[in-house]
C-alpha cells in the first residue's frame, strides 16, 4: 500500500458479537481506517479449535462481515476478509510452529482456561492457536494490533516469536505493539461482574443484534453491589458491578466517571441501570438495523469478502515468499 502505518485485527465468529467485543476493540477500528492501512478479518480458522456447527459457522461469519461494515468499516477504505480465504496464514503458521517453544505455549492462560472448559477436546489446534494468531499478524507486517485486554498475552507471544525469527534471519518481521483502549478494554458480565462478558455466558452478555427491550431487561436485572452506600461511584475493587456499568455507560456516551457520578448523585441505582440500558440500546440500534439491511444483500457481502481476500493475499504472499526464501525453501 502507500507507506502509512499498518493495523490489523480479527475476531472469531465462534458466537454472536457482543458488547464486550464492540466496546473493547471493534468500536475503535473505524477511527483507524483514515490514518492507517487496516486489515480486519473473521478468524474462522481459529473457531474450529472448539467444535462448531458448520451451518452456524457460515452464518455467523457472514453476519460478522455485515456487522464490521455496519460498525463503520467502509470496505473501500480498509481490507475486510475471511481468514480461511487467505491460505498464506496457515502456511506461515507451520513455519512459525517450528520457532515456537512447547513451554511458552503451555504457559498461555487462554489454553489453560479453554482446555479446562472443553476437557473432552483438548486438541493440538487449541494448543498451537497462538502460533496461527502470530502468523495472522506478522504476515501483514503491522505496527499495531488493537485488541481487548484478554488478548494481550497473545500479542506478546507473537512479538517473542517474531524477535526469535528475526534473531536468526535478520529483520524479516516488523514487531507489532498491542493497542488496548483505556475505557472498555475489559467489560464484565452483567450477572457475574467478576468474570468477563463472554458469548459463552449468555445471561450476563448483551449481543449486538439484541432488541432494545431485551437489552433494557438485561440492564435492569444487572447485578449491583451489596454495599450499604448504594451510590454510583467508580471503585472497581469494592464495587465491581456498579463500576462495570459505569465503564459501559462511559464507553457508550463518552462521559467521564466524574460526569457520571455527578449525574446520578443521591439517586441510588434505580435510575442508573435503565439509563445505561438506554444508552447501550441507542448505540446498538443503528448497527443492528444496518446489519439487517446488509444481510439481505448477499451479493454485496460476497463482493466485499472476495475483493478483501485478493488484497489481503497480495500482501500476505509477499511476506510468505520472503520467509520461505530465508528458511531455505526453493522458489517454485
Ligand atoms: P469467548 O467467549 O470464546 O472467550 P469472547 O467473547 O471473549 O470469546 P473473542 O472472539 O475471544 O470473544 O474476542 C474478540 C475480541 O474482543 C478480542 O479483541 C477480545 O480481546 C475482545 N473482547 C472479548 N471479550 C471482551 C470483553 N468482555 N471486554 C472487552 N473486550 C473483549
Ligand atoms: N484470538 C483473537 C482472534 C484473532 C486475532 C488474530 C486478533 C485471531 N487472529 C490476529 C488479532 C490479531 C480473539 O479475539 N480471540
Amino acid at each position: 500500500m502507500d507507506g502509512k502505518k499498518v493495523m490489523l485485527s480479527g475476531i472469531q465468529p465462534s458466537g454472536d458479537l457482543h458488547l464486550g467485543n464492540y466496546l473493547g476493540p471493534l468500536r475503535h477500528w473505524p477511527e483507524m481506517i483514515e490514518e492507517f492501512d487496516c486489515y480486519f478479518f473473521m478468524a474462522d480458522l481459529h473457531t474450529i479449535t472448539v467444535r462448531q456447527d458448520p451451518a452456524q459457522l457460515r452464518k455467523r461469519t457472514l453476519t460478522q462481515i455485515a456487522q464490521y461494515i455496519a460498525c463503520g468499516l467502509d470496505p473501500e477504505k480498509c481490507v475486510l476478509f475471511v481468514q480461511s480465504h487467505v491460505p498464506a496464514h496457515t502456511q506461515l503458521s507451520w513455519v512459525l510452529n517450528c520457532y515456537t517453544m512447547f513451554g511458552e505455549l503451555n504457559r498461555m492462560t487462554q489454553f489453560k482456561d479453554k482446555s479446562a472448559k472443553h476437557a473432552e477436546n483438548v486438541n493440538a489446534g487449541l494448543f498451537t492457536y497462538p502460533v496461527l494468531m502470530a502468523a495472522d499478524i506478522l504476515i501483514y507486517q503491522p505496527d499495531f494490533v488493537p485488541v481487548g485486554e484478554d488478548q494481550k498475552q497473545h500479542v506478546e507471544i507473537c512479538r517473542d516469536i517474531a524477535e526469535r525469527f528475526n534473531g536468526v534471519y535478520g529483520d524479516v518481521f516488523r514487531v507489532p505493539e498491542p493497542y488496548i483502549a483505556k475505557v472498555g478494554a475489559r467489560i464484565m458480565s452483567l450477572n457475574t461482574p467478576d468474570t468477563k462478558m463472554s458469548k459463552s455466558l449468555h445471561e450476563g452478555c448483551v449481543f449486538l443484534m439484541e432488541k432494545p427491550e431485551d437489552i433494557m431487561r438485561k440492564f435492569k436485572r444487572a447485578v449491583t453491589d451489596s454495599d450499604t452506600e448504594r451510590c454510583v461511584r467508580y471503585a472497581p475493587a469494592e464495587k465491581p458491578g456498579v463500576s462495570n456499568l459505569m465503564q459501559i455507560y462511559a464507553a457508550a456516551t463518552g462521559k467521564t466517571y466524574e460526569d457520571i457520578e455527578a449525574e446520578f448523585a443521591g439517586q441510588g441505582y434505580g435510575k442508573f441501570k435503565p439509563a445505561v440500558g438506554e444508552a447501550v440500546a441507542e448505540t446498538l440500534r443503528p448497527i443492528r438495523e444496518e446489519t439487517e439491511r446488509l444481510l439481505a444483500d448477499k451479493a454485496y457481502l460476497e463482493s466485499v469478502y472476495r475483493a478483501g481476500a485478493e488484497k489481503a493475499s497480495y500482501a500476505a504472499e509477499k511476506t510468505l515468499r520472503k520467509v520461505y526464501k530465508k528458511v531455505g525453501f526453493i522458489a517454485r
